[in-house]
């Protein structure tokens, strides 16, 4: 696995963060560093597919990236024709996406899909997962897209919502930033990483508190909706239709 090293240097000009080819070379090694719980969360992303997969439905990995949570669902999905349509609008993404997929064998087929995730329509769902996508989405446009979601989930259908979440109590939100930079010290980051990644994410990644989130999927219609998973200002929701 390649090291991730983007940040380790001073940079003179610190450019908003892009899923271009330079992340993608490091994306595994950066996630994991990176996210509290990131292998826990894909690892369950697979059992909840193999509970929650229905036969002749579809499931969305939204903003697959290299496909982590599409590989996981694909182990685990015993019911027949059930589909995987994961969906990433980074070209460069999707290219190496697609060489991954390659070289897994599974019964379950997968639609790999370079797009806008709010332009593509979805449809039959029995299972969408938005593992750390929303969170990269324009604020404004997050509603409509739960709205979406929920129409295209069968009954018995769940979301997996996996975010960096904010906490409306500013010393424990104060707390949880430094607890998280303290994960990623322990994982190799230098300070000057921590920082200058934090500087690029600035006005790229948008985290709302589970109060924000809990009232958008109550909002679209969504009754059963709780937290699996949580680690510092990293949590996972489950909502069932
Ligand atoms: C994983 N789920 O490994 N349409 C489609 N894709 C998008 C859009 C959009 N509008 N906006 C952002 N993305 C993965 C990790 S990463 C999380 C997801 C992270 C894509 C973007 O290109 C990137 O690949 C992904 O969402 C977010 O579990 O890097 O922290």
């Amino acid at each position: 696995m390649n090291h991730d090293k983007l940040f380790s240097r001073p940079l003179a000009d610190i450019a908003g963060f892009t899923f271009d080819a330079d992340v993608v070379a490091v994306f595994p090694d950066m996630i994991q560093r990176s996210v509290p719980g990131y292998e826990t969360i894909i690892a369950m992303t697979g059992t909840l597919a193999g509970r929650y997969a229905q036969p002749q439905s579809k499931c969305y990995d939204l903003g697959c990236s290299l496909g982590a949570s599409t590989l996981s669902m694909a182990q685990h999905i015993q019911v027949p024709d059930c589909s995987i349509v994961a969906i990433d609008n980074a070209p460069a993404m999707i290219e190496h996406c697609t060489t991954i997929l390659a070289h897994e064998q599974s019964d379950t087929a997968v639609d790999l899909i370079c797009a806008d995730l709010l332009d593509t329509p979805l449809n039959n769902a029995s299972m969408v997962v938005l593992n750390f996508t929303l969170q990269f989405l324009p604020p404004e446009a997050r509603s409509a897209l739960m709205q979406r979601i929920y129409d295209a989930l069968l009954p018995g259908g769940i979301l997996i919502l996996s975010e960096k979440i904010a906490f409306a109590d500013a010393h424990l939100n104060q707390l949880m930033i430094e607890l998280h930079h303290s994960f990623k010290r322990a994982n190799g980051y230098s300070e000057l990483e921590v920082a200058q990644k934090r500087s690029a994410l600035e006005n790229v990644l948008i985290p709302e508190t589970l109060d924000q989130h809990r009232q958008r999927l109550n909002s679209v219609g969504f009754n059963s909706i709780d937290i699996w998973f949580q680690c510092f200002n990293f949590a996972s929701l489950l909502a069932i239709k």
